[in-house]
């Protein structure tokens, strides 16, 4: 008997999952705790035959249920999921289904930050060198989607995979998995930041090679697994773990694999001591599944980064303006004032703003009162961010009713050679539908273009 699996949320990889699931003849209820959804009427088009609830969500909807597959973004407390735990029954994500089929290697990265990056940089390397590779999951596509009907696979599968997908993707077996670097974030979600840590951790079960960042103890693999391979600015004499590294002379900086030298950042495109780490990664698991080296050289060479991420977005009487709206959480904007501040002359100028999500923003003091000059705060939650500053910054820190007024004061305050650095350290839902969405704002007012996708709700 065909199997009954209730869909719970019904965004991008609640949608995948039922798509697939249908192929599959399974029997479908779909859900979502939302009172309106995107696309309502082509999902009762797609699929006459399930059932359809929104909002408000009844217990009984589990009643002769197999299988609750949950959305990343929905709390594993929601009762639903609550009573599904009760019940025993099996709780899985859209990404458990895409390995319950997958048969090609996978490559599975995960880490707070700099994760877009790094399988974006492996997917290049790999199609570079003559590869087929499905590339998915957090960054965008859900995994589900690079399944073929056909069942055609690529030669490899390279996702990148939050700590929600880990939650509920028991499956995995990667052929490689890394986790790039753990900071506090999502503490919303959380218990606790060591149970955030070991989310994570979840990646290295079962995997063929672990990859870990030597910078960052949280990202060492907690148990035993079969080989472990790990890259970090400093050189490691410990060759078991073939060692990648950087190497700073008084004129440069070198990526090395082991003691051999490979390629001098200067022949980079992406800058910052954080993005030459990515390189690093990105070489280190290039080389366990077989990709050569002069390839990954070509490759590093012709990569120029992601929008959004430490973006260069103009240089306007001689101030420099970056877009890091990518930047969501403390983490990725203390990489981002490192990397900038470590290899820029001048102050920073830093925008900071929009919803914590329980953050606190004191880790920041330290390299504020190395490099910037003006912090200006916006958004949600600039009393909290303030609050935290204030106990260590020696720099004046003001609060802006909207983003437009933050570029209006930052354009007032920037000298010639200053950066200014919009590297928010908070979720964008108080303002915008999300980074890109930010980002984009971000982008027009700096160009002085008029914009359609102004904020959502400006000035709140
Ligand atoms: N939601 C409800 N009720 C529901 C279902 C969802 O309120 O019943 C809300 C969630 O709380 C969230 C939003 O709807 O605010 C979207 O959640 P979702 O789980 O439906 O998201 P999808 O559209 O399926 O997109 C998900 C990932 N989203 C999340 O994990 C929140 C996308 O990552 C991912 O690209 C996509 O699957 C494909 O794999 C985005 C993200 O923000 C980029 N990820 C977080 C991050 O990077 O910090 C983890």
């Amino acid at each position: 008997m065909a199997k009954r699996y209730l869909i719970l949320g019904l965004g991008k990889s609640g949608l995948s999952a039922a798509l697939y699931l249908r192929h599959q003849k399974a029997e479908l209820v779909l859900a979502d705790t939302r009172e309106k959804i995107d696309g309502l009427e082509l999902l009762k088009e797609n699929f006459p035959k399930a059932g359809i609830f929104l909002g408000n969500l009844s217990l009984s909807l589990l009643n002769g249920v197999d299988v609750l597959v949950i959305s990343p973004g929905l709390s594993p407390e929601h009762p639903l999921v609550k009573e599904a735990r009760r019940r025993c029954l099996e709780i899985i994500g859209d990404v458990e289904l895409f390995c319950q089929r997958a048969s090609s290697p996978i490559i599975a990265i995960t880490g707070t930050n700099a994760k877009s990056t790094v399988v974006t940089l492996i997917a290049k390397m790999i199609s570079d060198a003559g590869y087929s590779v499905g590339l998915g999951g957090n960054i965008g596509t859900p995994a589900l989607e690079l399944l073929d009907e056909t069942n055609v696979e690529p030669d490899f599968y390279v996702l990148e995979l939050s700590s929600f997908q880990l939650e509920s993707t028991p499956s995995l077996k990667a052929k490689v998995s890394a986790v790039l670097n753990v900071t506090p974030d999502h503490m919303d979600r959380y218990d606790s930041f060591e149970d955030y840590v070991s989310t994570k951790q979840r990646i290295y079960h079962n995997c063929d090679v672990a990859l870990f960042n030597r910078d960052d103890e949280n990202t060492r693999p907690g148990k035993q697994v079969a080989k472990v391979v790990s890259f970090g600015t400093e050189k490691s004499d410990d060759t078991e773990k073939l060692p990648y590294s950087l190497e700073h002379t008084l004129t440069a900086t070198y990526l090395l694999r082991g003691n051999e030298h490979i390629l001098c950042a200067d022949e980079l495109r992406i800058s910052g001591e954080h993005n030459y780490l990515n390189c690093l990664a990105a070489m280190a698991v290039c080389d366990v599944i077989g990709i050569p080296g002069e390839t990954q050289i070509k490759s590093l060479q012709e990569f120029s980064g992601l929008a959004h991420r430490c973006e260069t977005v103009a240089d306007i009487a001689g101030v420099r303006w970056i877009n890091d709206s990518k930047g969501t959480n403390v983490g990725a904007s203390l990489a981002a004032l490192n990397g900038f501040g470590k290899t820029f002359s001048q102050k920073i100028i830093l925008i900071l703003g929009g919803v914590s999500k329980d953050a606190t923003f004191s880790p920041l003091i330290k390299l504020i009162n190395q490099y910037v000059k003006k912090v200006l705060v916006y958004g949600q939650d600039s009393a909290k961010i303030i609050a935290d500053l204030t106990k260590g910054v020696n720099c004046p820190v003001d609060a802006f009713e909207s983003l437009e007024h933050v570029v209006n004061a930052a354009r007032s305050a920037a000298e010639d050679k200053d950066l200014v650095l919009f590297s928010p350290a908070c979720a964008s839902f108080d303002m915008f539908d999300n980074f890109e969405h930010r980002g984009d704002v971000f982008k027009n007012l700096v160009l002085g273009r008029a914009t359609s996708s102004s904020h959502r709700m400006e000035g709140v």
